[in-house]
C-alpha cells in the first residue's frame, strides 16, 4: 500500500505535460486503475481488515487526487510560460496585405466632373433611367419618324416606357423645375441597342450640361467645355469642333478629342482616325425651350452631352470601353 502511494507520487512529480498526468490518473484512479481494483478487492477480506485497508486506500486515493490537481496547475503554468517564450511577437515582420476597395474609375471621373461644375455654381441633378417617349424624343424635337426612335436603337419596355438613350431628357425636366436663369449638369447611365466595339457600349455614361439665361453664346458654351476638359485631364487637350446635327440644338456641333490611347496615330479605339468623338453640343432649339415651358423670345440656352465613359478611356489611356462595365477586378484593381 505504501508503494502504491510512493510510486504514484514519484510519477506525478516527474510528469511534465498535462497528457502525462491524464495517463497517471487513468492508471491509478480509472475504471481499471490500481486504486480502483484494490478497493474492489476489499470485499474478499474479513470485516476488520476491510475497514482498516479501506481507510488507508481512500486516503491514498485523496492524496493522489490532490497531488494530481497541484501538479496539473504547475504543468499548465509551465506550458503557458514555454509557449509565451516560444511565440514571441516580432514587431519588425511586415504585416499581411489588407485588401482594400476603392472607387471604380468611372465613379472617380464622375465625382471629378461633378465637383468641377459644382464649384462653378452648377446644380448637379439626377434624373430617370426609365423615361417616356415625350421626354426622350418628342420634347427634344425628335419627330416620330426620326431614325433615333427606331426600335433597333432603343430598348422599349412592355408598358411603352423606354430606357433613356441619352441624358438630354433631363433638359426638359430641369427647365420645368429649376428657377430661371440656371446652369445644371445631370450625369447618368444611358442605354442603346447597338453592336459593341472598342469605343461603343450598349450601356454607357453621359453627362449633360445645360445653361438657361436671357442671352447665351457659343463662346460661353465652348469656354465651359474647355474648363471641363482641362479639369478632368489636368492639362490642355487637343480638340476639334465640327458642325453636328442634333434635332434639339441649332446650331449644333460635335467636339472630338485627340486620341490619347494611340497619341493620334490611329487605333481601334479611334477607328484609325486619331480623333475620338467626345460630345455633342449647341444652342437649345426654340421648340425645346417651349417644351420646357420657356418663351424663346425671353430665354436662350446652350447644352452639351459628353460621353463620360469615353472621358474615362481618354484620361487613363484604356483601349477598350467594354472593360468599364465588365466587372473584372483585374481591370478595376489598376486604378
Ligand atoms: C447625344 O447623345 C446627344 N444627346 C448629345 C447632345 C446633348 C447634343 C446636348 C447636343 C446637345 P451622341 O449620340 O453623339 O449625342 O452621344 C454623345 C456622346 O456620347 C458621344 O460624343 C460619345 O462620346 C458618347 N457615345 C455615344 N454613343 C456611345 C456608345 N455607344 N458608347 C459609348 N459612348 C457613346
Amino acid at each position: 500500500m505504501d508503494d502504491l502511494w510512493s510510486e504514484a507520487r514519484a510519477r506525478i512529480e516527474a510528469a511534465t505535460t498535462t497528457a502525462d498526468l491524464r495517463d497517471i490518473e487513468v492508471a491509478w484512479l480509472g475504471k481499471k486503475g490500481r486504486i480502483t481494483l484494490a478497493l474492489r478487492g476489499l470485499g474478499a477480506l474479513d470485516p476488520g481488515e476491510r475497514r482498516e485497508r479501506g481507510q488507508v486506500l481512500n486516503r491514498i486515493k485523496r492524496d493522489i487526487e490532490d497531488a494530481l490537481a497541484r501538479r496539473r496547475d504547475e504543468v499548465a503554468r509551465a506550458e503557458i510560460e514555454a509557449r509565451v517564450r516560444e511565440e514571441r511577437v516580432d514587431p519588425t515582420l511586415p504585416g499581411l496585405p489588407v485588401a482594400c476597395g476603392h472607387l471604380h474609375p468611372l465613379t472617380q471621373v464622375l465625382e471629378d466632373v461633378e465637383d468641377l461644375f459644382d464649384r462653378m455654381g452648377y446644380h448637379v441633378m439626377d434624373f430617370y433611367e426609365v423615361e417616356d417617349e415625350f421626354h426622350n424624343f418628342e420634347a427634344l424635337n425628335i419627330p416620330a419618324d426620326h431614325p433615333a426612335r427606331d426600335l433597333q436603337d432603343t430598348f422599349y419596355l412592355e408598358d411603352g416606357h423606354l430606357l433613356r438613350t441619352h441624358t438630354s431628357p433631363g433638359q426638359i425636366r430641369a427647365m420645368r423645375t429649376l428657377p430661371k436663369p440656371f446652369r445644371a449638369v445631370f450625369p447618368g447611365r444611358v442605354y442603346r441597342f447597338e453592336a459593341t466595339d472598342a469605343s461603343h457600349e450598349h450601356t454607357f455614361h453621359q453627362v449633360e450640361g445645360l445653361m438657361i439665361d436671357r442671352s447665351v453664346s457659343v463662346a460661353n458654351l465652348l469656354s465651359a467645355m474647355m474648363t471641363m476638359l482641362a479639369g478632368v485631364f489636368g492639362r490642355r487637350v487637343e480638340v476639334r469642333l465640327r458642325p453636328g446635327y442634333f434635332p434639339f440644338v441649332e446650331p449644333g456641333f460635335e467636339l472630338d478629342v485627340r486620341c490619347r490611347v494611340c497619341g493620334g496615330r490611329g487605333c481601334p479605339m479611334c477607328k484609325q482616325s486619331g480623333w475620338v468623338e467626345f460630345l455633342g453640343c449647341g444652342l437649345v432649339h426654340p421648340n425645346v425651350l417651349r417644351a420646357g415651358g420657356l418663351d424663346p423670345s425671353e430665354w436662350e440656352g446652350w447644352a452639351f452631352g459628353v460621353g463620360l465613359s469615353r472621358l474615362v478611356l481618354l484620361r487613363y489611356g484604356i483601349d477598350d470601353i467594354r472593360w468599364l462595365m465588365s466587372g473584372d477586378v483585374r481591370f478595376t484593381r489598376g486604378f
